[in-house]
């Protein structure tokens, strides 16, 4: 399974040839070479702080939306390179940094120890998340420290990687080594088999418990016929089974289900709207992710679809990339499900301390600038003007106009409108958050060992900072709880899973225009219970002709 799942992005020779470079101990220099010379140069971007500190966690990041598809030419594999800036998950990287910078002022959680991130982008793929999976494993990244050798870094584990089918690829081979991973937003319930995914644990709930949420819902405006669409990623496709075989338990009728194409088709995309247009199920379930979502949103706009009530997964509920005025007519009245949204202290204030003149080597922050105020920064390396997307004919397209003209420097973050400044909506963002402290203190505990009575038999010992093995850390994680400064109890159960509660949301349309998430109800689940409770006193907006609750009976 493990070869399998790696074998596109890593032929078998290569991976055994890093395995041994992993476990031999005569000749290591020289294999690493070789390892690297096998493998191609790792291009991933990111930040590193890890000079002064002994002990890093890892991090990894959509930053960017998509690789740029390879010339065919070239025979070498070389590391692919990304475009389409996401500023979501550029905040979901700040949110990072900043929560490491307030663990490291706090005088309660590890006072001694000062901790470093080394933080990739995962381009919203699965070969970059694997690639970053490798330097963590490795260190082999140039000018990067060598975890876990003689530099005397130590990567204690890894936050991330994005999406589910990223977290798959990427646990795989960081299970291998125990190392943990702490996921903020991969929902998958594939991720709970702990026989597969070891050291994988997550802040966010199994979409086991959104599938059931979807399906009170459903009960509860007493909806029948019911379409499914997914996205075509672990995301989806085990969301929408776990929905569909909950829906058919509750004797609810799927009317039809289809996939969103992850890479442009014309051909899977059109099966897709042609099965929305044909049925007369008038709610539909749609299971992706925005980034995914967006092609097929423009056919819905292409195709004039309106008059359908959207059952959103929590990935596109608050997406601004989907929640934009300019699609209410066809998406307005979603009603969807959010992880609970949250302020945090001088996250504002951190994202506003932004420009590109700060550091001429910080590339991701020259590209944020160039992307946000729509203007290229002089001298820098960092390319603008391209856009490889295809659009609905499939042929590339410059999509987006950009334009020539230069940044000056003086444009002004308070003037944007922009995903990024926007910190009315932290619910991922505040997962990451979590994520981060979940490890923090899970050293923290670690750190406070007593020899004779620590939890490692024989013997009751302990493990130290900073040399503990992955493993010793791992045991501290697993059954993790603690209560977040906001005052939120996080208990991580022997599957590395939460419960929680969502939000259940509804877009409606804003006095300014905007589309606003109105908060209709909750969705509170525990282990052995759930339950729908729907707020009485607020009004539901139905993107239907009479304006009702529409029927799908
Ligand atoms: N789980 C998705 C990814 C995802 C996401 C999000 C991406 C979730 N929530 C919000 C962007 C924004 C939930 C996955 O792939 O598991």
């Amino acid at each position: 399974m493990l070869l399998s799942c790696l074998a596109p992005f890593l032929p078998l020779e290569r991976f055994l040839i890093f395995v041994w470079v992993r476990l031999g101990t005569e000749g290591q220099e020289q294999n690493k070479e070789q390892t690297c010379r096998l493998l191609g140069k790792f291009d991933l971007n990111g930040y590193v702080e890890a000079k002064d500190h002994t002990l890093v966690i890892g991090g990894v990041f959509p930053v960017h939306s998509r690789t740029i598809p390879a010339n065919e030419s070239i025979l070498e594999p070389v590391s692919a390179k990304c475009e389409g800036f996401n500023f979501r998950g550029f905040r979901w990287l700040k949110a990072m940094i900043h929560t490491l910078k307030e663990i490291n002022k706090r005088k309660d959680i590890l006072p001694n120890i000062t901790l470093g991130y080394q933080i990739f982008d995962s381009c919203y793929t699965i070969s970059k998340a694997m690639e970053s999976a490798l330097v963590f494993l490795t260190g082999q990244e140039e000018t990067k420290p060598n975890f876990r050798n003689s530099t005397g870094v130590y990567l204690a584990g890894i936050v991330g990687s994005g999406g589910s089918s990223l977290s798959v690829a990427a646990s795989r081979v960081l299970g291998l080594y125990y190392i943990p991973q702490v996921g903020y937003a991969s929902t998958t319930s594939l991720l709970s088999d702990k026989y597969q995914f070891p050291s994988y644990l997550r802040v966010i709930p199994s979409d086991t418990f959104q599938s059931d949420a979807m399906v009170a819902l459903i009960r509860h405006f007493k909806w029948v016929w019911i379409g499914a669409i997914a996205g075509d990623d672990d995301y989806g496709k085990y969301g929408i089974k776990l929905f569909k075989e909950k829906a058919e338990i509750a004797n609810l009728c799927i009317a039809f289900s289809e996939t969103i194409p992850k890479v442009y088709s014309n051909e899977k995309m059109q099966k897709a709207v042609d099965a929305i247009k044909s049925s007369t199920a008038r709610v539909i379930v749609l299971f992706a992710s925005d980034i995914d979502l967006s092609p097929f949103v423009l056919e819905m706009v292409y195709h004039n679809i309106t008059d359908r009530t959207w059952i959103a997964s929590e990935a596109w509920v608050t997406s601004a990339l989907i929640a934009n005025p300019q699609y209410f007519p066809y998406f307005g009245g979603t009603i969807g499900f959010g992880v609970p949204r949250a302020d945090i202290p001088g996250f504002k204030e951190f994202l506003y301390d932004i420009h590109p003149s700060k550091d001429p080597n910080d590339v991701l922050t020259i590209e944020f600038w160039q992307t946000a105020f729509n203007c290229t920064w002089p001298n820098s390396s960092v390319p603008y003007n391209v856009d490889h997307r295809v659009n609905m004919t499939g042929k590339e397209d410059r999509l987006y106009a950009m334009s020539d003209k230069f940044c000056t420097g003086q444009e002004k973050l308070e003037d944007l409108k922009n995903t990024y400044l926007d910190v009315s909506q932290l619910r991922i963002t505040n997962n990451v958050r979590q994520a981060v402290y979940s490890m923090a203190i899970a050293l923290d505990r670690l750190s406070r060992c007593e020899e004779g009575r620590g939890p490692y038999i024989p013997g009751n010992t302990c493990a130290y900072i900073p040399d503990f093995e992955p493993w010793q850390l791992m045991f501290y994680m697993k059954t993790l709880k603690f209560t977040t400064q906001g005052g939120v109890r996080i208990e991580i159960d022997e599957n590395g899973d939460v419960t929680g509660y969502y939000d259940v949301l509804n877009w409606q349309l804003g006095d300014n225009g905007d589309i606003t998430f109105v908060k209709i109800g909750e969705y509170i689940f525990t282990k052995s219970k759930f339950q729908l409770v729907m707020k009485e006193n607020v009004t539901v907006f139905w993107n239907t002709e009479t304006k009702e609750c529409p029927l799908s009976v």
